[in-house]
């Protein structure tokens, strides 16, 4: 078996020890995070939530597959990091209100730092009041939004009202993103940006920061 199938693979089981190991026997074979991201890891959770849907499998799975897949990412920040001396500027990140999907976030985070942001990471089930906090205890240029739910995108609008309502949306720029969101509805709740997946939302973060 190829080593991205058993990678693939051990993480749709939820094989968590043997994750991390696989991912260094890939990344020793020359292949690089991108390749084992695309090929391996977003393909195994991909069929995790099918089969999640499907009810073939429960929450428990999930988690561990979730588990596998944080392990994953784990050993793979270090070789994903490309100018981290370069300060680009400063973002607070989070998964809002009532969601505690947190992979793509992470998977988020890891990029924006190897790119050469500041990344504050506030972690799961924030809300809107919160954001606004922490972004302005932080200085934070941005806050990036991740959500999963389409019960919880909603509490993006409220991010953005509540930068609305202190005055703030034109000093502190939003970015937004997350399995259920679109740019649609970004544009719909007035978000600055979009971003489909990790590599877009560094892109996308250049040209909001370019624009301001
Ligand atoms: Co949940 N879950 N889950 N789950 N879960 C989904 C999202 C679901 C699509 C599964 C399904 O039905 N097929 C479904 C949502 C349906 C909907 O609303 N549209 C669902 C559901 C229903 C639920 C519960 C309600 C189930 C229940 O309790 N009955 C529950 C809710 C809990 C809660 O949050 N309150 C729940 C719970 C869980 C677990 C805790 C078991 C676990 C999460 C563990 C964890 O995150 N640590 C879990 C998981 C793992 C999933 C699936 C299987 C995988 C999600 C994932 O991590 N993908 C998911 C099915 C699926 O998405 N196919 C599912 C990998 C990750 C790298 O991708 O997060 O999409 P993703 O991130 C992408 C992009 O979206 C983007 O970049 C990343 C890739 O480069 N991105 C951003 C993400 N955030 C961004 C922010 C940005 C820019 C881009 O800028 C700031």
């Amino acid at each position: 078996m190829e080593i991205l199938d058993k990678i693939a693979r051990s993480v749709k089981i939820g094989e968590y020890s043997e994750t991390p190991l696989l991912i260094q026997t890939a990344l020793d074979q020359g292949l690089k995070p991108n390749e084992i991201l695309d090929r391996a890891l977003f393909v195994a959770m991909e069929e995790v939530g099918v089969l999640f849907r499907e009810e073939d499998i429960f929450i428990p799975e999930v988690l561990l597959s979730a588990r596998a897949m944080q392990a994953a990412l784990d050993v793979m920040a270090p070789h994903m990091v490309g100018e981290p001396n370069i300060r680009r500027g400063k973002v607070l990140l989070g998964t809002v209100k009532g969601d505690v999907h947190n992979l793509g976030k992470n998977l988020v985070n890891v990029m924006l730092r190897g790119a050469g942001y500041d990344v504050v990471d506030v972690g799961e089930n924030i809300a809107a009041e919160v954001f606004l906090k922490r972004a302005i205890e932080e200085d934070a240029q941005v806050i990036g939004m991740s959500a999963l739910l389409t019960t919880t995108m909603g509490q993006m609008g409220r991010v953005i009202k509540a930068l609305k309502e202190a005055g703030l949306k034109d000093n502190i720029k939003t970015l937004v993103g997350g399995a259920c969101v679109t740019q649609r509805f970004a544009d719909e709740i007035g978000a600055d940006g979009f971003a489909e997946n990790a590599g877009q939302a560094v892109a996308k973060l250049r040209e909001l920061l370019d624009r301001s």
